[in-house]
This record gives structure tokens, sequence and C-alpha cells, in this order.
């Protein structure tokens, strides 16, 4: 595959219903897309930075820039065997995953479409159809909350995840649990407490949860290993893993029990399957996590999920979730029984909608290979 040129494209688009986490609400999301030219071939790619520097400190602003004057250039006018090799390519530049990975996610686009391959059998998946949760925001009462969780638990969904906060937590998952007494449930803090709220945190033991979800800082994994055994409840990290390393270190120190594999947080699909495959060998479960992503990403992190070590559900949820059109024909739809079937044709399985990119697109750039 020779990498002869690179789109960058930012959308705009309005959630259907508003995102809150501990760290603040999202009304729209500012979609950042990648597509990937190469031996008439296109892959796509989502660059998954939010539009500030909460969850990670990458942001959409700071990865524009990035992919434009490092990342693409370290790739274009390169023939590669194989879409793995580009995460060496870029290696050299620190940090800045989820730009990282938005460009290598649409090579292995283009890899499978090219090979006539579905994605995830390229990723080494196995699994036909996926198990799908939801992550339900912090709302403005808890009967709207109880609402939106009834909604899920109709649509047939497996596990409810619900954000928390001081002064959104216990008296929230009480309500839920009275209600409900036996769906599986779980939480994400966001990293919304510090290790002196042990006390506070020990009582989230009595729900029975499946997990909590980050509850310490984003970049502690030392201190998680101090709170997970004082706690029944398992850990799950999410904002503290950024590769392979962060896993073993978060295993091998009992920081958590859980781990949440997000493609853009760990920088691309081959340091996912090096995550997968560290918990896998140690017993450790994993789930896909998500970012309020448009099709093009939810179609990655559906292949993503086919890796046999995915046995919790993710945070991969339908389209109209999220989106009044998505960008993907069809749409990502769940089944009543509360799971995604996971599509046969070559790529992801999803058409992209480009006529519709092209209408909602608000910036774009095209770099091409200089002379490589
Ligand atoms: O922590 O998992 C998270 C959304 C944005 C930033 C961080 C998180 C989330 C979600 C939403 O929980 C998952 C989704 O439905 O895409
Ligand atoms: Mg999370």
């Amino acid at each position: 595959m020779k990498i002869e040129a690179i789109t960058l494209r930012e959308l705009e688009m309005p959630l259907v219903h508003f995102f809150e986490t501990s760290f603040g609400r999202t009304y729209t999301r500012r979609v950042f897309l990648i597509s990937v030219h190469c031996d008439g071939i296109t892959g796509w790619g989502e660059c998954v930075a939010s539009e500030n520097p909460y969850y990670s400190s990458e942001w959409i602003e700071a990865a524009w820039p990035t992919i434009k004057h490092f990342l693409a250039p370290a790739v274009l006018g390169h023939t590669l065997a194989t879409a793995q090799e580009s995460a060496s390519l870029m290696a050299k530049v620190r940090g800045h995953r989820m730009a990282k990975a938005a460009i290598e996610n649409a090579i292995w686009d283009a890899e499978a479409k090219q090979t006539q391959q579905p994605l995830w059998k390229l990723l080494g998946g196995t699994l036909r159809e996926i198990p799908c949760g939801v992550s339900i925001g912090i709302q403005d009462s808890i009967e709207q909350l109880l609402d939106k969780i009834q909604t899920e638990l109709a649509a047939g969904y497996r596990r409810i995840k619900v954000k928390v906060k001081p002064g959104w937590d216990l008296h929230v998952l009480e309500r839920i649990r009275s209600r409900w007494p036996e769906i599986v449930l779980s939480c994400d803090a966001n990293s919304a407490y510090t290790l002196d709220q042990i006390e506070h945190l020990r009582k989230f033991d009595q729900f029975n949860l499946l997990m909590i979800e980050q509850p310490l800082w984003d970049d502690d994994i030392y201190n998680h290993s101090r709170l997970q055994p004082k706690l029944r409840t398992a850990i799950c990290l999410d904002e503290s893993i950024h590769h392979a390393r962060d896993a073993a270190q978060a295993i091998e120190t009992g920081a958590c029990r859980i781990i949440n594999i997000k493609v853009g947080r760990v920088g691309g699909f081959t340091e996912a399957k090096k995550v997968h495959d560290v918990c896998a060998a140690h017993n450790i479960p994993v789930w896909c996590g998500g970012m309020l992503e448009s099709g093009i990403g939810r179609a990655h992190n559906i292949a993503l999920s086919t890796l046999k070590n995915f046995s919790l559900p993710g945070d991969v949820s339908a389209s109209k979730r999220y989106w009044k059109e998505d960008l993907i024909d069809p749409e990502v739809e769940v089944t009543p029984q509360g799971t995604i079937v996971v599509r046969d044709e070559p790529g992801t399985g999803y058409r992209v909608r480009e006529d519709l990119i092209e209408k909602l697109t608000i910036r774009k750039e095209t770099l091409r290979a200089s002379g490589k």
C-alpha cells in the first residue's frame, strides 16, 4: 500500500441528547475524520479527541496540527506491507495517541478493503456477535436518568453504566438498585475521587456493581493499587491505560480487575491488540470503551470487539442513541438481545456516506506525498 494522500476533515454533529460526565457536558461533537488514499482505495479513520482537553490532554485543535505537521508526513509516500507498519513510522511522536490511531486505523481499513476481507478478521477477531452495554451520562434529575435506563433496558442492552461524581453517586445508585435489583450495573467516575475518599468509595460495594471505572486520577496506577484491595467492587481502568505496559503494570500491582480498551486512547489497533493480549494472558477481562464516535469510529470499535477476550459488554451501542443521521450505511443497530451482529463485507462492512460527510464538513485539508 503506497500512502499517496491523507485528508483531514472536521464535521459538526449535534448529539441527539447531551452527554455529561464528571468533567462536563457535551452537546455537539466536532467529529474529526481522516481518510487515507492508497492504490485507488480509501481507508477511513476517526480521531476521537474531544472538544476540550478534559478526558485526556488530547483535543481536536491539538490533534489537527499534530497530524498535519508530524504524523501524516511520517507515513505519506511510504509503501507499507501491512497497516501495523504505520505504527512504527509514527512512533517517534510522543503521546498524541488519538491522533496516531486515526491514521493507523484508516490504514487498517484500507488494508482490509485491499485484501478483500472484513476488518474484524484482519484484526484476528473471532466473535460474530458482540454484547452491548450503554453509558448514560449525568442527567438534570434522577427521574430523567431512570427514564433513560428504562428505555435502554427495553431496547435489550446487557449492561447499564452510569456516570458518577461527588454529589451524584450513592443516592443515584440507591434509586437504580431499588427499582432494578438484578440488572448488570456499573459506574464510571472519570477520575472524580481521591484516595482520601476510601470510606465513601467503600459504600459503592453495597450496590453489587460489575465495576467502578476510573475512580482516581487519570494518570495514576499506584493509588488504584492501594484502593482496589479495600473494595469488594472491581476497579476498571480507562484513562490510566495508554499502552500494553500500563496494562501489565496495573495487573501486576493489582490496581484493577478489568480493563476498558479504547483504540484511540492506546494509539491504534496495533497497541489495542497488545493490551488485549496482555489482559488475556492474565485472565483480566476487557471491554471496548466509546468516545461518542460517529459511525466510522463506531464500526472500528465493533471490529475490535470481536477479539476473544472482549468478554464483557462494551460501550458500543446503536447509532441512533447519538445521531439523527449517522455517517455510515447501514447505521449500527442492536438486536433485541442487546448484541451487534458483525458484518462480513470487506472493510468494516459499513459503507461510508461521502455525500453526507461532504455536507457536514466545516474544515478540510488534503496532504500529499512529496517526491518520496
Ligand atoms: O469515560 O468512557 C468514558 C465519553 C466521552 C469521554 C469518556 C467516556 C465517555 C463515555 C461514552 O462513557 C461512551 C460512549 O457511549 O461512546
Ligand atoms: Mg470511562
